[in-house]
C-alpha cells in the first residue's frame, strides 16, 4: 500500500496533451520560512502545481491578476492545474511581502 501511494503522483503526471505526446509534469513549489521556494524553470501550460505549506502560519498563493488563489493553512497542499501562458506574478494575500513569479510557455 505505502509503495503503491508512493507511485500515485508519477501516475497523475502521466497525461496526454490533446493528440500530442507531450505530457504534463508536476512540480511542487515549497512555502518555508515565510517564503516561496524557486519556481520550476520551464513551465508549460497543463503543468500541475503543487503548493506545500511547511510553515505554522497560513498562507495563500494569490495570482496578482486573479487567475488563481490557492489558500494554505499550516502544513497543508494545495494543487492546480497552469491554466494560461505569460509571466504571473504571485504573493500571499495574509504576507504581501512574500511574492514570486510562474513563467509560462504555451
Ligand atoms: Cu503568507
Amino acid at each position: 500500500m505505502g509503495s503503491l501511494m508512493k507511485l500515485l503522483p508519477l501516475l497523475s503526471a502521466l497525461l496526454w496533451a490533446g493528440n500530442g505526446v507531450a505530457l504534463a509534469a508536476d512540480y511542487q513549489i515549497t512555502i518555508t520560512g515565510m517564503k516561496f521556494g524557486s519556481p520550476p524553470a520551464e513551465l508549460h501550460v497543463g503543468d500541475v502545481i503543487v503548493w506545500r505549506n511547511d510553515d505554522i502560519f497560513r498562507h495563500t498563493a494569490t495570482a496578482r491578476d486573479k487567475s488563481f488563489d490557492i489558500d494554505l493553512p499550516p502544513k497543508s497542499k494545495g494543487r492546480m492545474t497552469v491554466a494560461q501562458a505569460g509571466t504571473i506574478d504571485f504573493y500571499c494575500r495574509f504576507h504581501p511581502a512574500m511574492t514570486g513569479k510562474l513563467d509560462v510557455r504555451p
